[in-house]
């Protein structure tokens, strides 16, 4: 379990730019056993979160932000070892944002959960061009599809690929997340067959065991 205190000694650290620190920190939960699950979304998304509130409200600087990001993507990296461990099934999928979107450390995350959860993960990371998603799901034929969409911009990207890809491979099942959308009414994915939106690491989790 990570406390408040574990949280408020993190997110100062991250915030002031202390890189050690954090790998203090997240070092000492990994030899506790701390679930990855709890330090990815109770440390890493609640704080960057936090400094994207702070950011939008003029309490941290672009580079501030930027910084974080980098020690937030360096310590992913150090929980890796971790996931290396598990046993993987012959189950693919191929996660990726879309053209033009920048913001990839949730599509990490989900894409390494995907990964502790014994399933073969393809990252493709940010700003993937269309054309290159559709070429890659032909050649690696995955189980599924996850892409990220966080920015509100994006979502008529978002709308295009998914019509590409079920003109392409109408039985591909795909799934989708990012900020983007959660929460946007006016934006329904029902009319995609085969296309689930899903919020968070928890719902994340429910699926995979359902689709495993
Ligand atoms: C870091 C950051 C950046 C970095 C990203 C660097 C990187 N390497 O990722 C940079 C500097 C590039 C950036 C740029 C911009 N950003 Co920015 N950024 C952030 C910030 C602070 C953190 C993002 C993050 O890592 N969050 C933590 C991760 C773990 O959370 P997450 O992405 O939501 O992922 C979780 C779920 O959403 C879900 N999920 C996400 N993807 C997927 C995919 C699948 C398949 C599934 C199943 C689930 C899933 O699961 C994840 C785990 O639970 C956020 C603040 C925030 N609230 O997130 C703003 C934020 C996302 N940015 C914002 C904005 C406005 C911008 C810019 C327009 C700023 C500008 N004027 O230039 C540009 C747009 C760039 C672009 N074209 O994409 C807004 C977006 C508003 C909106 N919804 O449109 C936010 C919310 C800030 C704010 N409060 O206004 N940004």
């Amino acid at each position: 379990m990570i406390t408040d205190a574990v949280y408020y000694h993190y997110l100062s650290a991250l915030l002031e730019g202390k890189k050690a620190e954090c790998v203090k920190i997240i070092a000492n939960l990994l030899e506790k056993n701390e679930d990855v699950k709890e330090i990815y979304t109770k440390l890493f998304q609640k704080s960057m979160y936090r400094i994207g509130y702070l950011w939008e409200h003029n309490r941290a600087s672009v580079a501030n932000e930027h910084r974080a990001t980098k020690i937030t993507e360096s310590l992913l990296n150090l929980v890796y070892p971790k996931i290396l461990d598990v046993e993987k099934s012959s189950k693919k999928v191929i996660i990726t944002c879309i053209d033009k979107e920048f913001h990839e450390l949730g599509a990490r995350m989900v894409s390494d959960y995907f990964e502790l959860m014994g399933w073969n993960s393809v990252f493709l990371g940010a700003n993937t061009p269309q054309n290159e998603i559709l070429n890659i799901i032909k050649e690696e034929k995955p189980d599924l599809v996850g892409i990220s969409n966080n920015f509100y911009i994006n979502v008529a990207r978002l709308l295009k690929l998914l019509e590409k890809i079920k003109e392409e491979f109408p039985i591909q099942k795909v799934i989708v997340g990012g900020q983007a959308l959660n929460g946007n009414s006016n934006i329904s994915l029902n009319k995609f067959k085969g296309v689930t939106f899903i919020h968070d690491l928890d719902e994340l989790e429910d699926y995979i065991r359902k689709h495993s």
